[in-house]
């Protein structure tokens, strides 16, 4: 059968980097040894609206579509909406995460799909897919939640492979000038044993019938880095894994192994991959075996520097779990720190606490500030719901904030996040990539210093000043108004930041030169202060 499969939809205009996905390369990579013909397509590179989407699809030989779902199920209505349009007979497909939650309210709200593949897919999708070619009932395959006549029907889903080295390596679906650019995704392991109260991975795993937590070998992924580095001549990686490190015995003994066979073998990687903050506290010599084996960048996920909110997250650790958050300068690892700053009933003293934590660092880390975020069937949404403490729909839960000075200095953050997005925050982190070998060319540290210090620091003065201004206003407080007067009194510092960022953007000015942008700048323009 011919299978034509797509990555999560993009909102209209959204300008994000495209990501591989590496969960559509297993799906097809598995329905190809199945026998089917499949092709990935990711409409982003053709910067493809709904429309264009589903013209593209209704154009091509598929007779099945599926799409990845993550969190724009209304793009997915849309296309799938329009492609039912002009081709009647398509069986339209979705799944993910929160397909799989939601799998009854999709088919519920959008006629033109007709089933969603709930849990890991590679199995459910080939015997649709075989079912289709023959015209049997659906009811054979596993874990479908399907259209039979005007009812909804799911059969249950069965154990996927216990033994992932059983999947074939999974396809590579961007064009090849792609991979000279960024990263090769890779997937060592599947879930979590973590239950960390705003995500979904848990449940997807705990709620299937397969293991919580499953591991590829560490030959299997090594073998799959040498076939990469020998196909497309690029050595650069990142691990999307939920939780790879963990910090159980076993997973370490999974890592001491995979560590040894980089070594034995010879192999030079570049790679970043994402952790908890106590795995670093409890192997702390860990991080400098993973970066003799090419280790560039690491996402912790610290979160917060309260306990109270550690606890209310459940991430399963306390603030001396942080205890060992190590300075990049120290370690020649780009540290990226995951921070929560606000959630709903987040106090002016746990700000406060954050703040300073975050101010230590100066230059050290880039840290990510955000919003504890609602998304559906997690157990977050599960409580706020069950206390009636959402607003919006399933698919845009939000919630309120209890504290009115937190609501404001969240609102004027916001504000400064959506004016600095395109200038600021997506160039660091493009700057950042280059710094670390994932992309090229790169650029020397004292750059990457001197951006990264500039970025925290701004942000931290504008949260502190919108927290002043709004304590000292009380009722009256109003997030435009602050973050009008917050611009004007930064405009110089904001511009300076700009500035040292986008002359980092242009690698010319760099090349083995390591005096820092300051200088730089003042040479290049010397009429500016
Ligand atoms: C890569 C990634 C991204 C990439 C997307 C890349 C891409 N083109 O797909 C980027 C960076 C863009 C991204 C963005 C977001 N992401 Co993301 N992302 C991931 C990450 C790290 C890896 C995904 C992956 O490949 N996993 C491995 C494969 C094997 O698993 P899988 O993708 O789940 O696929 C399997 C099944 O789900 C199923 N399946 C999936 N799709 C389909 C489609 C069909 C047709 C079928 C049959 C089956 C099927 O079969 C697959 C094979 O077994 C995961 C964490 C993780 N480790 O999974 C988070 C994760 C999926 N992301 C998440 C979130 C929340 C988001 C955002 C909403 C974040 C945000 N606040 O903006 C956005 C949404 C963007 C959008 N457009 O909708 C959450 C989802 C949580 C939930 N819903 O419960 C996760 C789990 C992270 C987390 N721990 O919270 N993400
Ligand atoms: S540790 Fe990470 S993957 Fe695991 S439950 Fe928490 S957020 Fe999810």
């Amino acid at each position: 059968m011919n299978i034509l499969l797509l990555p999560p939809i993009d909102s209209e205009g959204s300008e994000s980097p495209v990501t591989e996905s590496p969960g559509l390369g297993y799906l097809a990579a598995f329905a190809r040894r199945q026998g089917h013909t499949v092709e990935c397509f990711e409409p982003r590179l053709a910067k493809l609206d709904y429309k264009g989407i589903a013209e593209y699809i209704g154009r091509s030989d598929a007779e099945l579509v599926g799409f990845s779902i993550l969190d724009n199920v209304e793009g997915v209505y849309q296309v799938s909406s329009l492609l039912r349009r002009k081709r009647s007979s398509v069986h339209i497909t979705t799944g993910g995460h929160l397909a799989t939650f939601a799998h009854r309210l999709i088919l519920k709200e959008c006629s033109a799909i007709d089933s969603v593949v709930r849990f890991e897919g590679e199995k459910p999708l080939a015997q649709l897919a075989r079912s289709l070619t023959s015209d049997q009932d659906l009811s054979s395959v596993s874990g479908l939640t399907y259209r039979s006549g005007a009812d909804i029907t799911e059969t249950a889903p069965t154990a996927s492979f216990e033994n992932l080295d059983n999947l074939p390596f999974p396809i590579r679906y961007l064009p090849d000038s792609h991979y000279q650019r960024q990263p090769f995704n890779l997937i060592a392991s599947k879930g979590c044993y973590f239950r960390c109260t705003f995500c979904g991975v848990h449940r997807f795993y705990r709620d299937s019938p397969s293991l919580v937590k499953r591991y590829h070998s560490p030959d299997y992924i090594v073998g799959q880095v040498e076939s990469l580095i020998d196909s497309y001549g690029s050595n650069r990686f990142w691990f999307m894994d939920d939780d790879l490190l963990g910090t159980s015995k076993r997973e370490r003994l999974w890592i001491d192994k995979f560590i040894k066979l980089l070594e034995d073998r010879g192999i030079e990687m570049i790679f970043s991959l994402m952790c908890r903050s106590d795995t670093i506290n409890r192997y702390p010599d860990l991080l400098q075996r993973l970066r003799s084996v090419g280790l560039k960048r690491l996402f912790v996920g610290i979160e917060n520097i309260n306990d109270d909110v550690l606890t209310r997250i459940n991430k399963g650790v306390r603030i001396k779990g942080h205890k060992y958050i190590p300075a990049s300068r120290n370690l020649g690892i780009e540290l990226v720190g995951g921070m929560i700053l606000f959630d709903r009933t987040t106090t002016v003293t746990e700000l406060r606490n954050n703040l300073a934590f975050i101010s230590q660092f100066k230059s050290d880390i880039q840290f990510n500030f955000d919003l504890l975020k609602v998304f559906f069937a997690t157990p977050l949404y599960e409580d706020l719901n069950s206390k009636g403490q959402l607003l919006g729909t399933w698919r845009e839960p939000i919630y309120k904030f209890e504290n009115q000075t937190i609501a404001t200095v969240f609102h004027v953050y916001k504000g400064f996040k959506n004016y600095f997005w395109k200038f600021l925050d997506l160039p660091l982190r493009n700057i950042i990539w280059k710094h670390i070998g994932l992309s090229n060319p790169p650029l020397p540290e004292s750059c990457i210093r001197e951006a990264l210090g500039m970025y925290n620091a701004l942000v931290v003065k504008i949260i502190r000043l919108a927290l002043e201004e709004s304590e000292a206003l009380g009722s009256k407080g109003n997030a435009h108004v602050i973050f009008e007067d917050i611009r004007k009194a930064e405009q110089n510092r904001i511009e300076e930041t700009l500035f040292v960022i986008q002359l980092m953007q242009m690698p010319s000015l760099w090349s083995a030169n390591e005096s820092t942008p300051k200088r730089q700048l003042a040479a290049l323009c010397p009429q500016l202060p």
